[in-house]
């Protein structure tokens, strides 16, 4: 009886073993045929009450069987193992031969691109690049440029104050005065930055933005001149022929001084919201050098003359991108960035 009982065991237990799919049904097995509880150990507990001939035979069968399973239990299990390592393989296999991915490639802020442009165009013309501070004396950005303390026309421009007689420059007019004693005469010279105004923002207003000032001192420069020149930059900076016009402005630093505008580009005058339905739109702040300002920086202004010009390098690259917010160029949106 217990014999056949054995028999069945061995057929069904190693069916079991070797049709375990894995390791955790592998071990379920195990513990059902091997284990302190098992199939086997069930029925050792029978064998004391067996006559000893038929013990010694069915201890017998019992110990065959017990090899049996834990052989083919050894074996299923490193089949199972084998198997877990190649898929494993399979799985997190690299190719190490492959190129790597790389970083992703960044791009220039289109404020810069246009700077960088207009750099190179008036290097082309001769004119050098400078630089000046962003935190500047009170008298480089007012007082040298004829706007004394009290001057109304330090209402124009909102500032924001440092202690002890410095500002964060409102414009980059302020460089012409670095430009004048740094350079010497004749000079050509261009300056890129960014400037600070306490302003409300809004699609056409920033606070922090970017302007590009030219100044020309040398003898008998005049407004055509200047025209020439302003002509040519926006010429250039749009790729294409530009319309200009010249309105009568007023900065105490150029006598006479003009708002120069461009016909809108984006409707070609016929009036669209960027321009705000006028046809033109305002691009800079120009005029001849101011007397005052040239003899204020130890340049006799009978022998000398020049032009200056200050430019919204911020619209202007709105205006050349389409861009309508000024808001979205200081907005750090890579979904923006990413167009330029
Ligand atoms: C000036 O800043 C003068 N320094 C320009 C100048 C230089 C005149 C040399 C004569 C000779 P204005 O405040 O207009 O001028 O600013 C010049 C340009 O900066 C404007 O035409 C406009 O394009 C840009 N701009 C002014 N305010 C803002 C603002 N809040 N946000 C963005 N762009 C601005």
């Amino acid at each position: 009886m217990l014999r056949h009982t054995l028999e069945e065991l061995q057929v069904s237990g190693l069916e079991k073993i070797q049709q375990a799919a894995t390791r955790d049904e592998l071990e379920r097995a195990r513990v059902e045929l091997l284990g302190r509880k098992g199939s086997l150990a069930q029925i050792s507990k029978q064998l004391p009450s067996l006559p000893p001939e038929e013990r010694a035979q069915v201890g017998y069968l019992l110990n065959t069987l017990k090899e049996t399973l834990e052989r083919a239990y050894q074996e299923r299990k490193a089949q199972l193992e084998e198997l877990e390592l190649r898929q494993r393989l399979e799985r997190e296999w690299v190719d190490l031969t492959l190129p790597a991915a790389g970083p992703r490639p960044g791009s220039l802020h289109p404020i810069t691109q246009v700077q960088q442009e207009l750099e190179d165009l008036f290097i082309s013309m001769g004119f050098t690049v400078l630089s000046g501070p962003e935190v500047e004396t009170e008298y480089n950005n007012f007082d040298a440029l004829n706007i004394p303390p009290e001057h109304p026309a330090r209402d124009m421009q909102d500032t924001f104050w440092v202690e002890g007689g410095f500002l964060l420059r409102t414009h980059t007019s302020p460089v012409q005065i670095r430009g004048m004693q740094q350079l010497g005469l004749p000079l050509r010279m261009v300056a890129p930055g960014r400037v600070f105004r306490n302003e409300e923002v809004d699609a056409a207003h920033e606070h922090t933005f970017y302007q590009l000032e030219g100044m020309m001192i040398d003898r008998d420069v005049s407004v055509a001149h200047l025209i020439y020149f302003m002509k040519t930059m926006l010429s250039a900076i749009y790729h294409q022929e530009v319309t200009i016009r010249l309105r009568p402005g007023y900065f105490p630093f150029v006598e006479p001084g003009f708002e120069l505008d461009v016909r809108c580009l984006i409707c070609g005058g016929r009036g669209c919201p960027v321009c705000k339905y006028v046809g033109w739109s305002e691009q800079l702040g120009c005029g001849l050098v101011h007397p005052n300002v040239l003899r204020m920086s130890g340049i006799d202004p009978d022998e000398w003359n020049g032009f200056a010009f200050g430019l919204g390098l911020t619209r202007l690259a709105m205006m050349r991108y389409g861009i309508d917010d000024i808001r979205w160029l200081q907005s750090g949106d890579l979904r923006f960035l990413q167009q330029f």
